[in-house]
């Protein structure tokens, strides 16, 4: 699909286009079309982003920042330009406000430990809530342990849903941060993070917004959201794995120090001491992922040409169908009922184990997830040890999820 975003500005997606941009899903898997439902744990990737990897290691390759010599400059141009873009898609204020970093849970990390040993201290707090995935939760036990603050964390019901009421009672004159993510991968609920943001703000206190699960499906804007941090993967927006980004306030990213020292970090290094490089390279030790950025910056120009807004109709449309026919298998209990869900459909099937279930549709091709999706302590509020998880891209389709339910109907038939 060709970037276009006049053109297909809230279009119906013509999703056999679409799906021939993705090489990956015109396969066989035991026999049968793959159909590919585990997009919360890594989406795929179209040909665009394929094919700008594998031009910047044809032509462009060479370190970044660090030579006069033409490769090098390019090199640069294109880690940066990708920067700029990444910049752009989701509203920052300045390319300074985007460092890179290998994903969500290294984004989390940096804050928690730049940030955190810097301003956590005895009886602080760190508010989260009961939703988080474990990237958003043991970072901040670690800096707990560190700094002797504490974890406090915002309770759900049992649609899945965190409950704001708490949230404001919990938030108190020894809250320092609040960190939550903006849409739960094992239950799919997204947030109230503009009432969080506000509530916060109100009491000055800063918030990370684990955005992991958020920007491949919807329009994101940070300074709209008015979020201090927000943390995202490539690997789950269609770009590279092993890059991803934290965006983080001009003003608190230039407050806090580096985390990891290095080459590309500095501007001049003696033994008498270190005078660190300006934002955002003071957060980039090292030589980085270039050609994961290059490629997550040919992502963000994919996902602009098929316009997000006509994603989150698409893939609210496919949740409604894909609900539907899952709840017609006898059974079958979807945890995680709140309203205006992403589209992730968590599932048990009474009295069979979430591994049978993902093992048997894999022999039908079709890739789900099964497991705790690294939120244990959702798995413990709803009383189960794992559910299967159907996690939808806007590249899936109807007669997907009607396979699916099929196949649930054979998974219920083999432990009649
Ligand atoms: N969730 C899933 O199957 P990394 O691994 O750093 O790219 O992302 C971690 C992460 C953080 N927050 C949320 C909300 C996430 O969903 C994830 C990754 C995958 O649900 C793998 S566990």
């Amino acid at each position: 699909m060709s970037a276009n975003p006049e053109a297909v500005l809230n279009a119906e997606l013509d999703i056999e286009t679409v799906r021939a941009d993705f090489p990956i899903l015109h396969q066989e898997v035991n026999g049968r079309t793959l159909a590919y439902l585990d997009n919360a744990a890594s989406a795929q990737r179209p040909r665009q982003v394929i094919d700008a990897v594998s031009h910047y290691y044809s032509s462009d390759h060479a370190n970044v920042h660090r030579g006069v010599h033409t490769l090098s400059q390019r090199a640069t141009d294109a880690f940066e330009g990708a920067r700029a873009k990444v910049r752009r898609f989701i509203n920052a204020g300045s390319d300074k406000e985007i460092v890179w970093t290998r994903g969500t849970t290294e984004a989390i990390n940096l804050v928690a430990q730049s940030w955190g040993r810097t301003h956590l201290g005895e009886g602080d707090e760190v508010l989260i809530t009961w939703l988080e995935h474990h990237a958003n939760i043991v970072p901040w036990q670690i800096v707990c342990e560190q700094t002797g603050a504490r974890l406090v964390v915002t309770p759900m019901d049992d649609t899945g849903q965190i409950r704001l009421d708490e949230f404001e009672r919990l938030l108190g004159p020894k809250t320092r941060m609040v960190a939550l993510g903006h849409v739960s991968n094992a239950l799919g609920t997204v947030n109230p993070v503009r009432d969080v943001v506000a509530m916060a703000k109100a009491r000055d206190v800063p918030v990370l917004l684990d955005g992991a699960q958020a920007v491949p499906h919807m329009a994101v804007d940070v300074q709209d959201l008015d979020c201090d941090f927000y943390a995202f993967s490539g690997h789950k927006m269609f770009g590279p794995t092993g890059i991803g980004v934290l965006y983080g306030r001009e003003s608190m990213l230039a407050e806090m120090p580096p985390w990891q020292g290095g080459g590309d970090m500095i501007l001049a290094v003696s033994f008498d001491g270190t005078v660190y490089n300006e934002l955002p390279w003071k957060f980039e030790a090292g030589t980085p992922n270039i050609a994961g950025a290059v490629g997550l910056g040919a992502a963000v120009d994919y996902l602009d040409g098929i316009g997000m807004s006509n994603i989150a109709n698409r893939e609210a449309s496919l949740l409604a169908h894909a609900t539907r026919v899952l709840e017609e298998v006898p059974g079958l209990r979807i945890i995680g009922t709140a309203p205006g869900k992403a589209a992730v459909i968590s599932f048990i099937l009474e009295g069979i184990h979430p591994h049978d279930i993902g093992t048997i549709v894999d022999h039908e091709g079709i890739a789900i997830r099964t497991g705790h999706h690294c939120a244990m302590p959702i798995m413990e509020h709803f009383g189960v040890p794992a559910t299967a998880r159907a996690s939808f891209a806007f590249y899936n389709t109807e007669e997907e999820a009607d396979r699916l339910a099929q196949a649930l109907l054979k998974v219920r038939e083999m432990f009649a």
